[in-house]
Order: C-alpha cells, then structure tokens, then sequence
C-alpha cells in the first residue's frame, strides 16, 4: 500500500464511522478519495493477497447468515464464494467481513474489502458521488413495510395507514429516504427510529417499540419467515414502495476487477439458460455448445485468460458454487420466495434475469 493511501486511512479512522448517515458517508468517502487505488488493479492485490475480502451484512435470512460453526452461507454469500472460484479455483478461498449498511461504503473506499455482496441497492449518487461501480444486478428488489394483524395492517395497507406510527428501520440506507420520502407525499407523520443493524429494528418490534418496521421485500419475508410464531405479521403494500435493484458494489475505475466480477455474476447466469449446474457441468458436450465450451475454457476462444484468469475459471464456479438458479434456489425458495413469474426470472420466462454472450 502507498504512503498516500496509508496517511489517507489514518485520516479515516480517526472519523467516527458508527451509525454514519449516507450524508455523512459521502464526506468520509471524499476524505478517502486520496486513497489511490488507480496504481493497481484489485484484481492483482487480490491474487498476491490469495483471498477475497467480501462485504456481507451482519445478518439477512436467506442472504448472508452465520451458522454456529462461523460459516457463512446465503444468496449473496454464495456469489463471494463464486468470485473465489473464478480467481483462485477454490470458492472457499474468501474472508467474509460483516458490514452494516452505514459502513459498507467507507469500508469499500478504505480498501478493507474488495468487493460488497450486501443488500446493496443500485443508486445514481452511491455510482457517481460516492465513488462506487455496481455489477449486474444479482436480485430485483423493492420495498416494504411489516406490521401487525393485531394493529389493523392487511396487505392491502398504504403508506396512508402509518400515519401516527412509529417505523424502525437501519440507518444509511435507501429505505430511511424512501420511507421519509413516501410518508410525507402519502400525507403521513411518522416517528422514524434508525438503528445500526436491521436485527434491532426487528427486536424493537418485537418488543413492541415500533409499529412498523421497514426494509427490502427479501428481508422482511426472510424475518418473517424465522419470527412469526403467531402468524401476526403482515407485508404491504402488495406493490414495493421503491425499486430496489441488488448486486455487486466496488471501487470505481477498476475496469480489470469489475470485469472478473460481472462476468462471474454472468456466467452463472449463462449456466442456467442452458441448464447446466454444479451436477451435470461435466458433462456438457462443448461442440454441440460452442458457447458453453468457451465458457467454461474447452474450446478456442475462450476469454478467461484474457481476463487475467484461468481459463476454467467460470467451470470452476459453476461446478464448486452452481447456476444463478441453484444459488437462488437453495437460499431463498426456503423462505418462500420463488422466481417464478417475478422480476427475477430468467428473461426467457419474461423475468430480468439476462446476460451479455459469451464470445
Ligand atoms: N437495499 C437497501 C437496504 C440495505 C439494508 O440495510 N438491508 C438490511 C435488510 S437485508 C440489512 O442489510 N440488514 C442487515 C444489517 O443491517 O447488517 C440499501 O442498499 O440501502
């Protein structure tokens, strides 16, 4: 690391970063600026370094969970996994770094990961002012709120209907602005509480210190789904208050690594257009699919060597890690979330779920 970049992550962490606004966040990144990353690609220190430093949430059911043992599991979690793959031939090669959402954006910036799979929703400032570059989006969000039977909430609720309630949410996040935002054009006062991590915000519901809580659909279904033992808690409004588009967040100008991220995100998603998963990967007959044989570094042309990997990078992460559809499949179909029908169905079946060939 430059003198330069360490005198400017001095500057950093002397700024207290705890419960940051993104207003907040947005000077400490423009204090970071002076870190220059632009000497080398984050694909190289990677590779010298011999593992990934992923950003993941402290916690999101079906998205980025520690087990009792300390392994990491989940949607996003598995996508870190897979950008190991593509790199280093083994996905287990990743240190996960818990972040909440106040400090994902700062963390990225001081370098102390390499790349965020967290929740992390696409916005023009987060891309421009904050210094950030966003891949292809992994998960097509939106968000809701929850709250009670007990309280009168039904699915068919309104922003209207929390006028004089208190909603918890986290802080820096796109969900404290949607919800100040909607509230006030739905004509509601609401007491907004922000808390660090969006667990608290649970507990304060539970405990019966907020009315409403507030995040992204995912989320609220993934607490749901782990909370409800009265069956009590109720999603509205039916259609998200806000998009909510999710997926890989790293530092900007960083054409080399973005490239490795995106096309890792992408080669899953190619897997599972034609079918091919962890189970059947070797078995695929690469001159009846030129495409997959080039994916996948069997035939001429592959591109993966050009990319500064091995050219069975993308084999590696479908046959350690799977499709886009086992990744989806086996992390959120247990909540109740399926792809069907949804935003996040392959394009085929009309979903956005589509990538750029591979040629
Ligand atoms: N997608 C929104 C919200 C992100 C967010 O904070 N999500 C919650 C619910 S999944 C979360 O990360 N919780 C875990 C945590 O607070 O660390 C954003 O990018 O601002």
């Amino acid at each position: 690391m430059s003198k330069k970049a360490i005198v400017s992550l001095l500057i950093l962490s002397m700024i207290a970063v705890a419960c940051a606004t993104e207003e907040e966040a947005v000077e400490e990144v423009a204090v970071e600026e002076e870190h220059d990353h632009s000497d080398e690609s984050t694909l190289d220190e990677v590779i010298e370094r011999g593992f990934l430093k992923c950003g993941i949430s402290t916690g999101a059911t079906g998205f980025s969970e520690q087990a009792d043992d300390g392994s990491f599991g989940g949607f996003d979690v598995d996508f870190c996994y897979a950008v190991a793959a593509a790199v280093f031939g083994d996905y287990s090669k990743v240190e996960f770094k818990q972040l909440t959402s106040a400090e994902r954006f700062t963390s990225l910036a001081a370098g102390e990961v390499d790349v965020l799979f967290r929740n992390t929703t696409w916005t023009q400032s987060r891309d421009t002012e904050l210094g950030n570059d966003f891949g292809p989006t992994t998960y097509f969000d939106g968000q809701q709120l929850l709250g009670r039977k007990a309280d009168g909430i039904t699915e068919s609720s309104t922003l209207a209907d929390i006028d004089g309630l208190r909603v918890c949410t986290n802080a820096g996040t796109t969900t404290e602005k949607n919800i100040t935002e909607g509230a006030g054009l739905a004509g509601a006062t609401i007491e907004l509480v922000t808390v660090e991590a969006f667990a608290e915000a649970v507990d304060k519901f539970i405990a019966g210190e907020c009315d409403i809580i507030t995040t992204d659909g995912s989320a609220l279904v993934g607490r749901r789904a782990v909370n409800d033992a009265l069956n009590d808690w109720v999603i509205f409004p039916t259609s998200p208050i806000s998009k909510e588009p999710l997926g890989p967040t790293y530092r900007s100008n960083d054409s080399a690594w973005a490239d490795v991220v995106n096309w890792t995100v992408y080669a899953t998603i190619i897997a599972d257009e034609y079918g091919v998963t962890s189970a059947n990967v070797d078995s695929v007959d690469t001159d009846a699919l030129p495409e997959l044989g080039r994916l996948f570094g069997a035939n001429d042309g592959e591109l993966q060597t050009k990319m500064g990997l091995s050219a069975d990078a993308f084999y590696n992460v479908i046959k350690q890690v799977g499709n886009y559809d086992q990744i989806y499949s086996r992390n959120l179909n247990p909540l109740g979330l399926f792809r069907e029908g949804g935003a996040n169905d392959r394009w085929t079946n009309g979903g956005l779920i589509y990538a750029p060939p591979a040629r």
